[in-house]
């Protein structure tokens, strides 16, 4: 049973506040309406919420007056609007989904929409739910998720990530490890590794690196790309010219290509066809045989 004794929204239209109607879905996710605001439509605790015998209190900030007890944005960051969700027992394992609607006028990119949370203990604010808006008569609506609770921003990430790729030096063969940094204004996402138009792979945790097996690579000149991402896909990327030299018998398997195993791709002596040619040379001469002996019992 999921109860929230006190659903308490402050900073809200008195009418709204009045109007404000807590209800268990059949999900069993706790959903609060907020009629008649003109930012939050209502939010949603996802099911396996633990709040029994909750307060819940929800506050919202214009962009104009943010909260107090809060960093400064990133650069780069606009913001529509913030909301305070404090919840008095039942833990911190909570999720929340934020309906909201955006006037067009207050609205960044609407690309690059994101929800973020107040993180106190890392003194920052993170990145969580990225927010797809719908424009419909000059408001735009959408939903974005995090994890409860804290002070949200309904943020707009217009800030470009940073990437320098570093690859080795001189000519390069066998496997080699390619490494990147990235900085962003909210954070890193991934970072993808490239040569030319081939993707080689991505990394999606620091330290950005990947392994770059060279003998997959003809020989020759290369570039080496990094393109880091950002949570709403802002992109930035860095090169560097790279050549590559294996040894030209090296075989696809990575055999020395002379020992003429079967299958070894290096040309070598192929037991499995003198194997077949024994077999066919075995039957013509057993039929052979057989025919000699017919024609000598007649
Ligand atoms: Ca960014």
């Amino acid at each position: 049973m999921v109860t929230a004794n006190n659903v308490n929204p402050t900073g809200f239209a008195v009418a709204a506040y009045r109007s404000t109607v807590a209800s268990l879905a059949a999900d069993g996710s706790l959903v609060i309406n907020i009629p008649g605001d003109p930012l939050i439509g209502e939010i949603t605790f996802v099911p396996g919420s633990d709040l029994t015998n909750a307060d819940i209190t929800i506050q919202r900030f214009t962009a104009d007056q943010p909260p107090a007890d809060v960093g400064d944005l990133p650069s780069g960051v606009t913001v529509a609007g913030f909301i305070q969700i404090t919840v008095s027992t039942g833990g911190t394992n909570h999720e929340v989904t934020i309906a909201l609607t955006i006037p067009e006028a207050d609205a960044g990119d609407p690309d690059k929409a994101v929800l973020i949370k107040w993180d106190g203990a890392g003194d920052e604010w993170t990145p969580h739910g990225r927010i797809a808006l719908t424009l419909d008569g000059g408001v735009y609506s959408g939903t974005g998720t995090a994890p409860c609770c804290s002070f949200y921003a309904v943020a707009f990430d217009e800030g470009d990530p940073t990437v320098t790729l570093d690859a080795p030096d001189g000519e390069l063969s066998g496997t080699v490890q390619l490494t990147a940094t990235a900085d962003d204004n909210l954070g890193v996402q991934r970072v993808e590794f490239w040569a030319g138009d081939t993707m080689l792979g991505e990394d999606t945790s620091e330290p950005w690196s990947l392994d770059v097996d060279t003998t997959a690579l003809a020989n020759g000149d290369h570039t080496f790309r990094a393109v880091a991402y950002d949570h709403v896909d802002n992109t930035a990327e860095s090169s560097q010219d790279v050549t590559v030299q294996n040894d030209e018998t090296t075989g696809p398997d990575g055999t020395d290509g002379k020992d003429g195993a079967p299958g070894d791709g290096d040309g070598g002596f192929n037991f499995g066809v003198l194997l077949l040619v024994l077999i066919v040379l075995a039957v013509i001469g057993f039929a052979g045989y057989y025919f000699y002996k017919q024609q000598g019992q007649k």
